[in-house]
């Protein structure tokens, strides 16, 4: 097959559930666009069929479908589960999409040309919290804390986001080069991380607004997750005053 235009990275761990309504509705999307595509399914240690359920969906995509699905397999924890896919996608846009779907597949366009103009942007983050962004049922107290940590992480690291959590960020090919080779944080901070990254490598990280639907099925747990996030967070900023983010000839390669 020629180069996607689009990969779709998925980071699952025992998303038995609901990863079949998710890869059907991501197929007859796919189906029915121009271009070619990929969907790769990152999971690691899931205790139920998750892995099951991916080949299953794998082999029935026909011949002349237009997209292809992949199962691959990382290190633990959603940041290394999205790297091992970015760094695996040979799509010319890499797009991270959390298996819950909880922003509608057909939202994709409007992180990708021609809606966001070509050569406009590196990195572009759905965002639920600027200008024509909204979000349905979530209950007040995760928004609240989803607002405190992302105040913590504007103050401490990035500067100017308003939402860097949201589980959906499309990556140029040259803007996935540049940045996760670089990703050392495995877990739920790696967003923030790579966010740095782009800020460090002056790439034009643009937010998008989306329909953004809470989905009470979470693999978070609101206190031990926090916390841990709360200590990546601070490791990004010491990473950062170290150098670990400059570029090296070996990484670039
Ligand atoms: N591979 C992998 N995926 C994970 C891990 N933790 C979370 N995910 C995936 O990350 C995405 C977001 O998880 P979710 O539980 O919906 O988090 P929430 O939306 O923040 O409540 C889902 O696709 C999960 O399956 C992990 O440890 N490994
Ligand atoms: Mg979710």
């Amino acid at each position: 097959m020629e180069r996607p235009f689009l990969t779709i990275v998925i980071p699952a761990y025992n998303e038995e559930k609901r990863l079949p309504k998710t890869l059907e509705k991501i197929g007859c999307f796919l189906r029915e666009q121009s271009y070619h595509s990929e969907v790769l399914v990152v999971e690691n240690g899931s205790t139920d069929a998750t892995s099951e359920v991916v080949l299953m969906y794998a082999k029935s995509v026909a011949p002349d479908d237009r997209f292809t699905i992949q199962l691959l397999h990382s290190d633990q924890g959603k940041g290394a589960a999205v790297k091992t896919g970015m760094l695996v996608g040979k799509g010319e846009h890499l797009f991270i999409c959390d298996a819950d779907l909880s922003m509608p597949i057909e939202e994709v366009g409007k992180f990708l040309p021609p809606q966001l103009a070509a050569d406009s942007f590196d990195v572009a983050i759905a965002s639920r919290e600027i200008e024509g962004a909204v979000r349905y049922n979530e209950p007040g107290y995760r928004h609240l804390m989803g607002r405190v940590f992302n105040l913590i992480v504007r103050t401490l690291i990035i500067p100017g986001i308003e939402d860097t959590q949201c589980g959906f960020k499309l990556f140029t090919r040259a803007a996935a080069n540049d940045i996760f080779p670089y990703q050392t944080i495995s877990g739920w901070g790696f967003d923030p991380e790579v966010l740095y990254i782009a800020n460090t490598r002056k790439l034009r990280v643009v937010e998008v607004p989306i329909n953004w639907y809470y989905m009470a099925d979470s693999r978070v747990s609101p206190i031990r997750d926090t916390i841990k996030m709360l200590r990546e967070v601070m490791r990004v900023r010491r990473n950062g005053r170290r150098g670990i983010y400059k570029k090296t000839t070996s990484a670039d390669s």
